[in-house]
């Protein structure tokens, strides 16, 4: 590609003298013209569909550049023409489309599928605001519309358009395709569909809507807040619009592949990813009775095409729909799901599992555990859980249905992209092959003795952090200290994950500072995070960090030697600048609670050490590197999932007895913070800990303070600190998703390459 020709062809003029956004522009234009040359020619016969609610697919321009192996090409010509790549960059707008592990896992899995030469779109929704902007205001997350479709994007309009009727109404569907391009691969299809009467001035204050205009807010939000029952319905509505779609679409293109439908397996496979999709399941059916299948033969023939993959045991995400929703909705689903109920209870005499229960509500989980060929966990501690707890009542009736597919992540994004400087080390010591075979990063192990080797780590990591300092000045204005130690905890907010904890561990760290015991080391604390908008505690969460910012940053005693930031609208593009640069990796979750967790797989692989508990993958990492490369702290899962069970767990005799919980959890109502907070806030915040602390932070919190003190310890010994670090990249590679998507195909797409 000669960019010189591309800007004078587009503008008329030398690259030089073009502006980044008319650079950005004719990037974006010429390489989704190199992108679709690299739809496969033949494809096979049969197609994966994944169906999600969420694509957290990040800024494409440098993704897809690298993946069609020109990044490093363009980067040298912009540089020759004084051009700076990371500055048109930023001229694209993150696609808001996702709201955490499980919308970035989808995206993941793209890359490899596609990277991995396999025939497999992803089927979603195009949410003009995504989930919504985080902004800061009086120490609290207020929320705004994000708005990242610009007029011309990687977005593609397409002439397919689907009618999908509810009770009341009825719309059009047109469907939006943004390529994804393989590293070394081919090019599948992103399918966004987009209600055609959407109508975006209806948002008015913040995020505010009318939820009951069907027909102009479908695709505005994704996960539009559901604590009224109009919100629910529009759930419900969302999610019937989603999966109609997907199903004419499977069907037209099976249809024009030769499938006579009696045979949609041998054309069609599709994961159900969490309970989100599932109305694909009857929608399916119900299409296929409508082409005269006989009912029986439609539900078998649906039940060979689909696959779910749960990825949570809390129960709030393991949906349940009265099924007075459904018949206000989509009644056209209801006779469906009462005959796939009706046969769940002619065959199995077990409460536990029927489709609707004597509640009349439906149980989403259910029919996809019934009605799918395959049932999987995202790491191996989860799966097992699952078996033996959430749902074994299931795995009683279908064992050979239950599988393990522990999570991955694409290393072209989570390292190539966002850490070239590491990538090139690496290529440097073992050569080029753990690009496209992740377990040849195993042969850094040899070096981690080797001096000189540690050595260029540390310094690349000091580069990073630099880079880090930088970024959060210009965007957000926080000035940290480069030579501090960098802990980050940055995931999606919720009472299960622990943020609560860690800010009561900075609490008392802020308190002995002032007593005069300083940390030889200065502390950077950096939290990431966006609440449900509904979900108070998790606003009083973000309240608390927000104020121990405000104190702790302005304390001339203790700023030196503790500093507390939270960035703003966490997101893909703030995380490729944060973990690269981090030192400590907050994996902090209460055991059994965290499916799987995937972030804590990209710290490893950019050399930050897991401070954790043996709670979903980190279990397998701490299996990787060994008890001396991760700071493993709390009760296991057993024991948490016994103490649930006892519900016999009374906080209030922790907060008595302990003193240093009682100390921190005192300060949440101090003098001090209350002139800088909110007291009901702050008051609600530090009732709920005393009197419920549900996710069980205080019999932990000893423990986490011990590990968090040793590895705080630890890494003043930089070489040894360093050897930590190459032991976590090496081991790296078992989480590359092209190993999680070998496995999927394996035991249950089994697509042909
Ligand atoms: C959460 C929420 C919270 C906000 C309101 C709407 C809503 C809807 C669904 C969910 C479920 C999120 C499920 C999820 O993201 N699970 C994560 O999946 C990751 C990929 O498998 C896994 O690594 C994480 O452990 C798991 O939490």
């Amino acid at each position: 590609m000669n960019l010189n020709e591309m800007m004078k062809r587009n503008y008329s003029k030398e690259l030089s003298s073009c502006s980044d956004e008319e650079i950005y522009y004719a990037l974006l234009k010429e390489v989704k013209e190199l992108a679709s040359k690299k739809t496969a020619k033949n494809p096979a016969k049969k197609k994966l569909y994944y169906i999600s609610a969420e694509f957290l697919i990040g800024k494409l321009l440098s993704n897809n550049l690298i993946n069609l192996g020109l990044y490093d090409d363009v980067k040298k010509q912009l540089g020759e023409a004084g051009k700076d790549i990371g500055r048109i960059e930023e001229i694209e707008n993150e696609p808001s489309l996702g709201n955490g592990g499980l919308g970035r896992l989808a995206a993941c899995f793209l890359d490899s599928i596609a990277t991995l030469g396999l025939n497999g779109d992803g089927v979603g929704l195009n949410y003009h605001f995504g989930l919504f902007r985080q902004v800061f205001e009086k120490n609290a997350q207020t929320a705004q519309p994000d708005r990242w479709i610009t007029e011309n994007s990687w977005l593609e309009k397409t002439d397919t358009v689907y009618d999908v009727a509810f009770r009341n109404t009825k719309v059009k569907a047109r469907m939006y395709d943004i390529s994804v391009t393989g590293y070394e691969g081919v090019t599948n299809k992103l399918h966004l569909f987009d209600v055609e009467s959407v109508d975006e001035s209806i948002v008015t204050e913040g995020i505010d809507f009318d939820k009951t205009a069907i027909e102009k807010n479908l695709t505005l939000f994704l996960y539009p807040d559901d604590s009224d029952e109009n919100g629910r319905l529009l759930r419900i509505y969302q999610q019937y619009f989603m999966v109609s779609a997907a199903a004419q679409l499977i069907i037209d293109e099976c249809v024009s592949k030769g499938s006579d439908l009696h045979d949609l397996d041998k054309y069609a496979v599709i994961q159900i990813n969490d309970t989100h999709p599932t109305m694909v399941i009857p929608e399916l059916i119900r299409l296929l009775n409508l082409r005269e299948i006989e009912l029986d033969e439609a539900i078998d023939i649906v039940s060979r095409t689909c696959a779910y993959t749960n990825h949570t045991i809390l129960a709030e995400a393991l949906e349940k729909w009265p099924l007075e929703y459904l018949k206000k909705a989509v009644p056209q689903l209801v006779p469906i799901i009462e005959i796939l109920d009706d046969k769940v209870r002619r065959k199995f005499d077990d409460k536990k599992t029927v489709i609707i229960d004597s509640n009349d509500t439906v149980h989403m989980a259910s029919i996809d555990i019934h009605y799918s060929f395959s049932i999987n966990g995202v790491a191996k501690l989860h799966t097992e859980i699952l078996k033996s707890e959430e749902l074994s009542h299931f795995y009683k009736l279908y064992p050979e249905k239950f599988n393990n597919k522990t999570n991955g992540i694409t290393f072209r994004r989570w390292l190539m992209h966002c850490n070239p400087e590491l990538s090139e080390f690496i290529t440097g010591l073992i050569g080029e092959a753990w690009k496209k075979d992740a377990s040849e990063l195993e042969g850094l192990v040899k070096f981690k003795k080797d001096k000189k080797v540690l050595q260029k780590l540390l310094d690349i990591k000091a580069q990073k952090k630099l880079q880090l300092k930088n970024y959060l000045y210009e965007t957000q204005g926080m000035e940290i200290d480069e030579n501090s130690i960098f802990d980050i905890q940055i995931k999606r907010l919720h009472e299960y994950k622990r943020q609560q904890m860690n800010a009561l561990y900075v609490i008392n760290k802020y308190l002995e500072i002032k007593n005069g015991v300083k940390p030889s080391t200065p502390i950077t604390v950096i939290f990431g995070a966006k609440a449900a908008p509904a979900y108070i505690i998790a606003q009083d969460i973000i309240h608390l960090i927000l104020c121990l910012q405000e104190i702790i940053n302005s304390d001339k005693e203790v700023s030196p030697y503790l500093k507390v930031y939270m960035v703003e609208n966490y997101n893909v593009t703030n995380a490729e600048k944060l973990i690269p640069a981090c030192d400590i990796s907050q994996q902090i979750s209460l055991a059994s609670k965290e499916a799987s967790g995937t972030g804590n797989m990209k710290f490893m692989l950019n050399g930050a050490v897991t401070l954790g508990t043996e709670d979903g993958a980190n279990v397998e990492i701490h299996q990787f590197v060994g008890d001396n490369n991760i700071y493993i702290f709390g009760d296991e899962s057993d024991v948490v999932v016994e103490r649930y069970k006892e519900a016999n767990y009374k906080a209030e005799e922790y907060y008595k007895k302990d003193k240093k919980i009682q100390k921190a959890v005192d300060f949440i109502t101090s003098g001090k913070i209350l002139a800088v907070g909110n007291k009901e806030s702050l008051e609600r915040l530090q009732h709920e800990l005393i009197s419920k602390d549900w996710f069980m932070t205080f019999p932990d919190f000893e423990s986490y303070t011990k590990a968090r003190e040793k590895a705080y310890k630890d890494y003043e010994n930089r070489l040894e600190w360093a050897e930590k670090m190459i032991v976590n990249i090496a081991y790296a590679g078992f989480f590359s998703s092209d190993r999680t998507i070998e496995q999927y195909n394996r035991d249950i797409w089994h697509l042909d390459k």
